[in-house]
């Protein structure tokens, strides 16, 4: 029988330690002044308007526990938020019959923003939360008000609304346009991000050359591949799959691998120094004299979570030539971290 919280959790995502809630993207409003601050309803309305905190706050609050989903792989459930129902906020301001979709835009730096179909965000329950886990919201979790829409990854959550804008056609958010988030966003299934649309004969030049060096290969199917000593140096390679590739000495600094697949893989002596390897999966791969310093581990799995029927736990291959610094062990899953310390320090196995 599965387990109650696989059934709870979406393929590929892992519980954040009890208590933890982990911040992601933009850190602060551009203008954080909470006694002014209003949010704007307006676009294809009969009836737009302004709202300030106290006016929202004043109308049907809506208590629900809804759960984080954040594509880099951490899930917190259950969370409790409170705040006024996206439907019951513009029903009176009327939408027009010409409203497919709705932008929801930030008081940020970047005019940071995201979208849905309208009919969709209103049947998910989409929330304007003031208020989580019994207090007002904190500004770091985009308080004093912030979208949270329950079903979606957590980029369709805006922190810091100013302004909700119903449109005609889609306007793709920031993380879709400029990240290639996708833009549909559903967990159950696994819709993270969009393939770029590689060109297959300058995937195949790079991988027969070895060099990605500087390189958008974003999803690049290299599975199998002898890649030893890649150059793939500031590689935009998130969504990569490498499983069983030969990378041995591969220089991976500070390339974006978040949610690659690494499984079964030779890293020996690869460098990953400064790379984001969120949500990346290292699974029996050899990681000996590999360098991990100063890489993000948020998400990463290198063990399986147990044994399997023929008690084998799948790992990764890591031992005291492995290296890998101390904050990194702490974003961990408390299971993953108890792995990595005992591999750790495990003596040297490999001369080399
Ligand atoms: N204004 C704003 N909202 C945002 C983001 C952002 O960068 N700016 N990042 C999104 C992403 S990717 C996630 S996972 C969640 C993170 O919310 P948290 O920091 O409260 O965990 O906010 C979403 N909303
Ligand atoms: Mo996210």
């Amino acid at each position: 029988m599965p387990h109650p919280l696989d059934i709870q959790l979406p393929a590929g995502q892992q519980l954040v330690a009890r208590g933890k809630w982990p911040l992601v993207g933009e850190r602060e409003p551009s203008h954080p002044s909470p006694a002014r601050w209003t949010v704007a309803a307006e676009g294809l309305l009969a009836a737009p308007r302004q709202f300030t905190l106290d006016e929202l706050g004043e109308m049907p609050q809506l208590e629900a526990c809804i759960d984080i989903h954040c594509v880099t792989r951490w899930s917190k459930l259950a969370v409790p938020f409170r705040g006024v129902s996206l439907a019951a906020l513009l029903a009176p301001l009327t939408p027009l019959p010409s409203a497919g979709f709705v932008s929801f835009v930030a008081r940020s730096s970047r005019g940071h923003s995201t979208s849905l179909p309208l009919a969709e965000a209103l049947e998910l329950g989409a929330l304007v939360a003031l208020e989580a886990e019994g207090k007002p919201l904190s500004e770091l979790h985009g308080g004093p008000v912030r979208m949270v829409v329950p079903g979606r990854y957590f980029y369709k959550s805006l922190k810091w609304l100013e302004r909700i804008e119903l449109l005609e056609s889609d306007r793709l958010g920031y993380w879709e346009s400029a990240a290639g988030y996708h833009n549909r966003a559903d967990p159950w299934r696994e819709q993270r991000y969009m393939a770029p649309g590689l060109n297959k004969l300058q995937m195949a030049k790079a991988l027969g050359e070895r060099d990605f060096a500087g390189k958008d290969l974003r999803s690049i199917d290299a599975r199998g591949h002898d890649l030893e000593r890649l150059d793939a140096r500031g590689t935009k390679l998130r969504d990569a799959d490498f499983r069983g590739c030969r990378l041995r000495g591969a220089c991976f600094e500070g390339a974006n691998l978040s949610n690659a697949h690494f499984e079964g893989a030779d890293l020996r002596s690869a460098s990953l120094a400064g790379a984001d390897v969120e949500g990346a999966n290292f699974m029996g791969a050899d990681l000996r004299h590999a360098n991990l310093a100063g890489a993000s581990l948020l998400g990463v799995t290198f063990a399986a979570e147990a044994a399997d029927e023929q008690g084998r736990r799948p790992a990764a291959l890591v031992d005291a030539t492995t290296l890998v610094e101390r904050q990194a062990i702490d974003q961990l899953t408390p299971l993953q971290a108890a792995f990595l310390e005992q591999a750790l320090a495990t003596p040297p196995t490999d001369p080399k």
